[in-house]
């Protein structure tokens, strides 16, 4: 019987140290946060985020970093994510390692979810403050009620300076206090938690002092119960009960003197966000068709652009799911897009001279980066519904920029 023990011990011990192990030597560092896992092509085809800008890459603690940007709700939003009727515009961090200051759609405080309309556009805003010293990954991402979460792209920012117990949330509330909501009632909250641990611990501990099972399971067999509850059991069991209700009145009393103005929890959906004015694009685009190759990096489409502004306009960037490609002949991106998610020269387009008012014109454009692997969209292949979606960008000679969405079906090729 030792034997087996020692047996059973000593390969206890060997799976536990295999295990640690194992463990400790893969250790992944997570890089992109949820989106890559996601079907490529709700990525494509829900929401659009673009002209996104960061304030600062580094920030102290209790310093503010601001993103900015707009989105697009895309027109042929998938069956399967339930309609943005009320949607919260989130970011994406490992807990509150910021924390939110203040968020706007289209220029309106949004503490709270929101209705957007498919097929608009709209300008967003949010402002976060250090937290806690680090490197995050920030998102600014979409909830939607009944859909999941929709990620937009994620920027490594760094927060160096300061430290996490220097960080202060003031507050300043309507009846004139300002407190710091970091700690705010920390140790009333404490104290009455623990205050009302320790009664229930008392009422047991009166009891425990004498023996508990045994000797009371067998009085009562023996039919004898109510000589384990004696006249002073019942004073003390009446004792604590009125002090009990005694204290939940006395001080609820008391908290009603103290915070004699208090509201109930803010909440509700908000409607009437204020989309951007969008003019019509002036260049037009019609999808021939779409491949991709299996494996592959890149995206193939032949587009027929007719041009009906009144300047000459070249192609400089297509976005999808994130990511851009852009032709570094036309446009470069100034805004410190994240890395992974920026091919600077990724878009190449068969012609792309200046495309004259009036003219039209058929091309082959090529959307190549590595980042079409490293963010899955190559796995559009197991995606129940291989349609893709994504933005245009023209620029004309001046610099001044017109948006098309292009939406077709996009078909694998394999040799
Ligand atoms: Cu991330």
């Amino acid at each position: 019987m030792k034997v087996l023990k020692d047996r059973a011990a000593l390969w206890s011990f060997v799976g536990l140290l295999l295990a640690f192990a194992a463990t400790s030597f893969y250790a992944p560092s997570a890089s992109a946060h949820g989106e890559k896992s996601q079907a490529a092509f709700m990525r494509m085809r829900t929401i659009h985020w673009f002209d996104l800008h960061w304030s600062k890459e580094k920030v102290a603690v209790n310093e503010n970093v601001e993103i900015s940007g707009k989105f697009h709700v895309f027109e042929g939003w998938p069956e399967s994510v339930r309609e943005p009727n009320v949607a919260f515009l989130n970011i994406g961090i490992p807990g509150p390692v910021f924390i939110r200051k203040e968020s706007y759609i289209g220029g309106q405080l949004v503490p709270r979810s929101v209705r957007l309309e498919i097929g608009k556009t709209y300008e967003f805003r949010v402002v976060l403050k250090a937290r806690r010293p680090g490197d995050w990954h920030v998102h600014t991402m979409m909830n939607v009620e009944g859909g999941g979460p929709i990620i937009g792209p994620g920027k490594w920012i760094t927060i160096e300076g300061g430290r996490f117990a220097d960080f202060k949330n003031p507050v300043t509330s309507l009846t004139g206090q300002t407190f710091d909501l970091e700690t705010y009632q920390e140790s009333n909250i404490a104290f009455w938690h623990v205050f009302w641990a320790v009664f229930g611990v008392a009422w047991i501990l009166y009891w425990v002092r004498r023996p508990v099972f045994l000797p009371r399971y067998l009085l009562a067999e023996a039919g004898r119960a109510d000589e384990l509850v004696s006249a002073t059991d019942r004073k003390v069991g009446i004792g604590f009960a009125a002090a009990t209700i005694l204290i939940v009145v006395a001080s609820m009393g008391a908290a009603n003197t103290k915070y004699p103005i208090t509201i109930p929890l803010q909440a509700g959906t908000m409607r009437g966000m204020i989309p951007i004015e969008e003019k019509k694009s002036t260049v037009a685009v019609k999808v021939e068709d779409a491949t991709y190759r299996v494996p592959g990096r890149a995206m193939r489409m032949k587009l027929t652009i007719t041009n009906n502004g009144n300047s000459p306009v070249r192609l400089g960037e297509f976005y999808t799911a994130s990511v851009r490609f852009l032709d570094s002949s036309v446009f470069k991106d100034t805004s410190g897009y994240p890395e992974d998610l920026l091919a600077e020269d990724g878009l190449s387009v068969s012609d792309n001279s200046p495309l004259a008012p009036g003219e039209t014109r058929t091309v082959e454009v090529t959307a190549s980066d590595a980042a079409w692997e490293v963010y899955r969209l190559s796995d559009i292949i197991y995606d129940p519904d291989s349609r893709f979606a994504g933005l245009l960008f023209f620029f004309d000679a001046s610099g001044t920029r017109i948006i098309s969405q292009v939406d077709a079906p996009l078909i694998p090729s394999f040799i």
